[in-house]
């Protein structure tokens, strides 16, 4: 499928959720591995996601990037930072980047979310990489969503675990403990080891350190 072909499928999926089936019915059979990247707001999950996609490029894989914002009603600043920030995959023909913000309805969003991830296998990408901020309900829909979710923290929010929302928990296959050159990393770090039995991965995206342990706790879950 070409790019152009499946950017417009997309639009047609969010513009016609009705539609929608019916148009991805005919798509070739195709899967990815869907990885979800979710944290609150500026804990570096677009800088993490643009290093990620450095390292599957490396390995010859045709990536996906979606970025669903539930909070933003308009494409708003944190969009164009994601644009920003991916900026240097835009002109790899072997990167699908792609936002969307809501129209309404949240569970719409996530429908029309899980559709283009389709859409973007159908092209060819594996993995999809879906990002999402972590506000409310849409940290429980992207465990519909995704295989294999990390949740990006960083020791900046504190590093008192009792201070994170329970949600959090439930969702997180792995836990990256991200912006470890501000410090204090591995005091959260070993917080989250001590209480959960999850793999605890510290990263400094903006240097892409932990961006390859990252992606080998993500093929434990999820092998590409
Ligand atoms: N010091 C430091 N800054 C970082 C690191 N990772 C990201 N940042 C910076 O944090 C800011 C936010 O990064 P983003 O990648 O946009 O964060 P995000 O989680 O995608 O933000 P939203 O999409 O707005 O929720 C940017 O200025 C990044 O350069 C890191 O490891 N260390
Ligand atoms: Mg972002």
């Amino acid at each position: 499928m070409k790019t152009i072909e499946a950017a417009e499928l997309i639009t047609r999926i969010e513009n016609r959720p009705g539609e929608a089936e019916a148009l991805l019915a005919v798509l070739p059979d195709q899967t990815a591995a869907r990885i979800g990247i979710t944290g609150a707001p500026g804990v570096g999950k677009s800088t993490l996601i643009a290093r990620m996609v450095e390292e599957y490029r490396k390995r010859g894989r045709k990536v996906g990037v979606l970025a669903v914002d539930p909070s933003s009603p308009l494409t708003g600043g944190a969009l164009l930072g994601d644009r920003v920030r991916m900026q240097v995959h835009a002109v790899d023909e072997n990167v699908f980047i792609r936002s969307m913000a809501t129209r309404g309805h949240l569970g719409g969003l996530s429908r029309a979310a899980a559709g283009a991830a389709r859409v973007m296998a159908a092209w060819g990408a594996d993995p999809v990489i879906i990002e999402t901020v972590g506000v409310g309900q849409s940290e429980t829909e992207i465990m519909d969503l995704a295989d294999a979710v990390a949740v990006v923290l960083t020791p900046l929010a504190g590093d008192d675990i009792q201070m994170l929302k329970a949600g959090v928990f439930e969702i997180a296959d792995i836990f990256v403990v991200n912006k470890a050159d501000r410090g204090r990393a591995e005091t959260l770090a070993e917080n989250l080891r001590a209480h959960f039995r999850r793999p605890v991965v510290v990263s400094v995206a903006t240097e892409g350190r932990g961006v390859e342990e990252l992606i080998a706790e993500i093929g434990k879950i999820r092998a590409l």
